[in-house]
């Protein structure tokens, strides 16, 4: 991995992190909601994890979020009523990751 890169990924990060503690948690079961499993690939450190973790979070209608940076893949819980797969799959593909439906 160049220097650069890691950079980028820590900018990602910081920014991301910065703004998460603004989102509610929501923990109460929703009726509406649905999983999604995605594979993202470009994640290039933990720190990727982290951040598309921390962005996910913070989306509007998103429940849960789960990143894992060695199997590539993201498990998103998210309220059907508010967002639904394409949301989820744009919010991860503008942070600059080639993102799949897994299922
Ligand atoms: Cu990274």
């Amino acid at each position: 991995m160049t220097r650069k890169l890691a950079v980028a990924c820590m900018t990602i990060l910081l920014l991301t992190l910065s703004s998460v503690q603004l989102s509610a948690e929501t923990a109460a079961p929703s009726p509406g909601a649905k999983t999604i499993v995605l594979s993202i690939a470009g994640m290039s450190c933990e720190g990727c994890a982290t951040g598309i973790r921390a962005m996910l979070k913070r989306t509007s209608g998103v429940i849960s979020a789960d990143v894992n940076y060695e199997k590539q893949t993201g498990t998103v819980v998210y309220d059907s009523r508010k967002t639904n797969e394409a949301g989820i799959v744009e919010v991860v593909s503008k942070m600059g990751y080639k993102v799949a439906i897994l299922k």
